[in-house]
Formats: C-alpha cells, sequence, structure tokens
C-alpha cells in the first residue's frame, strides 16, 4: 500500500487585546471605566471529503493561519470575532501530531474536527468592575491562537487503472504525467509491481494513476503477472485500456487485442463491465501505420471513446488527463449524494498544569499556564495580581508550597521568571 504523507501547519489567530480605558466626557471629571473586549480569534477545522482526491495540494500551501480578533475599544466597544477557517482533507485522512501520536482518522464524509483554536479575546476593564472596584486598572491581552504542526497521512487508492499487453507504454504514461518512477523498458513485463502516482491537473484538480504488469491471453486463468494485481483495480473508478500503435498494422488486429484484454477483465470480475473506461492508443509517434486515423473513427462510430497519445512527444495528454477528471468528477458528484454526517469534536489537552522543583527553581507549565502568561500585561500590577489570583484557584500555590516555596524563589511560568511573592497572592 503506497501511502501519502504531507506536513502542515495549522494555526488558530489570537484573541484581541482588551482594552484599558475610562470615560472622558466634558464636566465629568472621573467617568467610569469604558474599555471593551477583543473579539476571538478565527478557528481552523480540518473537513473530510470525498472530492478532495489527494493530499498533494498540501505541498504547494502547507501553512492555514486564521485572522486575529480585533483589538477592544474605548466606549465599551468589543472587536470583531475573526472568521474561522476550513481546511479540506480527502476522506480517510489521518491526522498525527509532531510526536506522531494520532489526533484524529478523518474517516468519514464531511466530518469536521477543530484542529486549532482561536485565542479567546482579552477582557477590557469594564468587566473587572465590581462592588469594590469601580475603577479596574487592568486588561487582559487576547489569548494566543492554538498553533499544530501535523502530519497528514493518506493511503492512496488508486481512483484510474491502466491495463493492457505488456510493453504497451504503461508505466511510461504513469512517469510523464506524475512524479512516479516506474520501470521503463523496451522488453515485455518491465513492471512487476502496481505503481501509484498522483495526476494534478491544477489547485483542487488531483486523482490517483494506478499502473498494473502488463495482461497476456489466459491472464484471468493465471498466466503472466497481471491477474495478481487485477484485484487492485476492481476498486478503481475507472480504466483506461492501452494498446499500442508501434507494432499494429490492420484494424483486425487492433480489434483482437482490444477484445483480448476486455475478455480478460471480464473473465476476472463482473465489476469490470460496468466501469467506464477509456481506450487510449499509445506510440503515436512511431505508429506502423497511418490508417490508426481511420481506426479511431470506425471506433468511435461503434460507440468507444479512444484518445491517441505519445508519451514521447506529449501529444493528446493534456486532453485524456482532461477527462478522466471529468468523468471522475461525475462519479464522485454521485457518491456524494449521500448527505455528510457533520460533527465537531474538540481536541483537549488531558493535564491542567504540573508544578516541580528542579534545584532551587520551581516551575510551573501546561497549556493553560501558557495561556494566562499570554493574556497578562505584566508591567500592570493589578494584572499581575490577578495572574497570582488565577494560580491561586487552579491550585497552583498550593502544589508550589508543598513543595516549599518561598518568598524571593524563582519560579517559572512556563516562560515567565517570577520571583515569588506572598503578598500578591492573596
Ligand atoms: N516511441 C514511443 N515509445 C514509447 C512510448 N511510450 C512508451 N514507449 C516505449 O515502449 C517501451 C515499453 O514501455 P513501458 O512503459 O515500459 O511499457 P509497459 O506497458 O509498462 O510494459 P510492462 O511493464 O512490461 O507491462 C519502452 O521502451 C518505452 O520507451 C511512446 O509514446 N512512443
Ligand atoms: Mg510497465
Amino acid at each position: 500500500m503506497i501511502v501519502d504523507e504531507v506536513t502542515i501547519t495549522v494555526e488558530g489567530g489570537s484573541g484581541g487585546n482588551g482594552c484599558l480605558s475610562f470615560r472622558r466626557e466634558k464636566f465629568i471629571p472621573r467617568g467610569g471605566p469604558d474599555g471593551g473586549n477583543g473579539g476571538r480569534g478565527g478557528n481552523v477545522f480540518l473537513e473530510a471529503r470525498t472530492d478532495v482526491g489527494t493530499l498533494v495540494d498540501f505541498i504547494y500551501q502547507p501553512i492555514y493561519g486564521a485572522k486575529h480578533g480585533v483589538h477592544g475599544k474605548g466606549k465599551n466597544m468589543h472587536g470583531q470575532n475573526a472568521e474561522d477557517v476550513t481546511v479540506r482533507v480527502p476522506v480517510g485522512t489521518m491526522v498525527y501530531d509532531e510526536n506522531h501520536d494520532l489526533i484524529v482518522d478523518m474517516d468519514r464524509d464531511g466530518m469536521r474536527f477543530l484542529i486549532a483554536k482561536g485565542g479567546r479575546g482579552g477582557r477590557g476593564n469594564t468587566t473587572f468592575t465590581t462592588a469594590t472596584q469601580q475603577a479596574p486598572k487592568l486588561a487582559e491581552i487576547g489569548e494566543p491562537g492554538e498553533k499544530k504542526i501535523l502530519r497528514l497521512e493518506l493511503k492512496l487508492l488508486a481512483d484510474v487503472g491502466i491495463v493492457g499487453f505488456p510493453n504497451a507504454g504503461k508505466s511510461t504514461l504513469l512517469s510523464r504525467v506524475t512524479h512516479a518512477t516506474p520501470k521503463i523498458a523496451d522488453y515485455p513485463f518491465t513492471t512487476l509491481e502496481p505503481q501509484l502516482g498522483v495526476v494534478r491537473l491544477s489547485e483542487g484538480r488531483s486523482f490517483v494513476l494506478a499502473d498494473i504488469p502488463g495482461l497476456i491471453e489466459g491472464a484471468s486463468q493465471g498466466k503472466g503477472l497481471g491477474v495478481k494485481f487485477l484485484k487492485h483495480l476492481e476498486r478503481t473508478k475507472l480504466l483506461i485500456h492501452m494498446v499500442e500503435l508501434a507494432t499494429l498494422t490492420t484494424f483486425a488486429e487492433l480489434e483482437k487485442r482490444i477484445k483480448t484484454i476486455r475478455n480478460e477483465l471480464k473473465q476476472h470480475s463482473e465489476k469490470f463491465l460496468s466501469m467506464p473506461q477509456i481506450l487510449v492508443l499509445s506510440k503515436a509517434d512511431s505508429a506502423a501505420s497511418p490508417s490508426y486515423t481511420d481506426w479511431v473513427k470506425k471506433l468511435e462510430k461503434k460507440g468507444t471513446r479512444v484518445f491517441v497519445i505519445s508519451a514521447v512527444t506529449g501529444a493528446g495528454l493534456q486532453g485524456l488527463l482532461e477527462e478522466l477528471w471529468k468523468d471522475l468528477s461525475k462519479i464522485r458528484e454521485e457518491e456524494k449524494s449521500k448527505p455528510p454526517v457533520v460533527e465537531e469534536k474538540i481536541y483537549q489537552a488531558k493535564v491542567r498544569y504540573k508544578v516541580e522543583k528542579v534545584g532551587e527553581a520551581f516551575y510551573v507549565t501546561g497549556p493553560e499556564i501558557k495561556k494566562w502568561v499570554a493574556m497578562t500585561n505584566f508591567d500592570n500590577f493589578d494584572a499581575t495580581e490577578r495572574f497570582y489570583r488565577i494560580l491561586k484557584r487552579m491550585g497552583v500555590i498550593k502544589e508550589l508550597k508543598k513543595l516549599g516555596v518561598k518568598r524571593g524563589d524563582k519560579v517559572f511560568c512556563e516562560d515567565l521568571e517570577l520571583d515569588f511573592e506572598d503578598s500578591l497572592e492573596a
């Protein structure tokens, strides 16, 4: 099984800062607090979609950030919330964090997952007003958005399979239209194992192409190599049936080759009968007979879709890929008829915080601690005091005391260094 892998970064927007402001009006000497709250930063969601075929677009755009919330202003004006960002991934994408722990398996169409939370807006000073504190001189900084580096993995299932006799040019086509590097040679049975590659037409338009070892007459009875791999192609959505022009001199011979392969497919599985097929005549640059243009017309009259290509000159390749894409989009559209299950899961840290003593210093760590450090303006005495109160409410002060903290000891709260103050933890 071939696996497609990419690394991407997702970052929620930070919350806007809360505002510290007091009303200033003519003839009112000491107005009350009027600092508004900051807006919420945008979240980043992952969304699984069947119409996203591969992870290839992420190579071109690996970073997804939501916008920051707007800062609060005076006159109690709250900052606006930022919009959420949705990152669409193929159904079946496995999402891992930096330690390669699985975060989520995006296994259902329409499934939504909150992967990076936007930060909460900081509260303006108005909200800190209490019966005893009528003129609060503190405001919060907006909470930073969550940032994650993700590894996305997708087991590649082929959308389009290429079948044909050995030496038809199947691997050459794969190598021309994808980054795959299959072995190519002018003798039969060069390819011994199926090869996969990702075709990318443009942003949002990509699919997986599979090349299997050549088939021969009697393949369905076990002759040659290809039969072992026909199973791979049963799950594809359409087939390219390739016949090479370099050794074809008559229309009768062409018809015979087409029939032989079709027959082997049918013998192997009825599924192939209902699968859309495109006949591709390859090696047009070295066609043995110039009459092949007439053959195309004859085949088309019988209702066969035919494309003539040359992997050497590149002729006909773009048209073929566009045709494949058209078929695939139609098939995916039909598959989407079932309404998607939309669900949201919130990914939360399990431990609130950790308190440790290393040497003479104390360390307090954890996502919530990080958040409060980021949201506090430590140049402001009232805000610093509030930070201590929060630590107390969370039980951090108690834990620190258990470990023997005294006034003046160094306490590191994530990347903030504090000299422990008894007087502040009131
Ligand atoms: N002139 C010409 N030669 C081609 C073209 N495409 C493939 N060939 C040659 O045909 C030979 C067979 O090509 P492959 O791509 O290995 O054929 P295959 O169908 O994968 O063969 P198996 O793996 O054996 O089934 C190689 O020598 C290629 O260089 C083409 O468009 N024009
Ligand atoms: Mg090959």
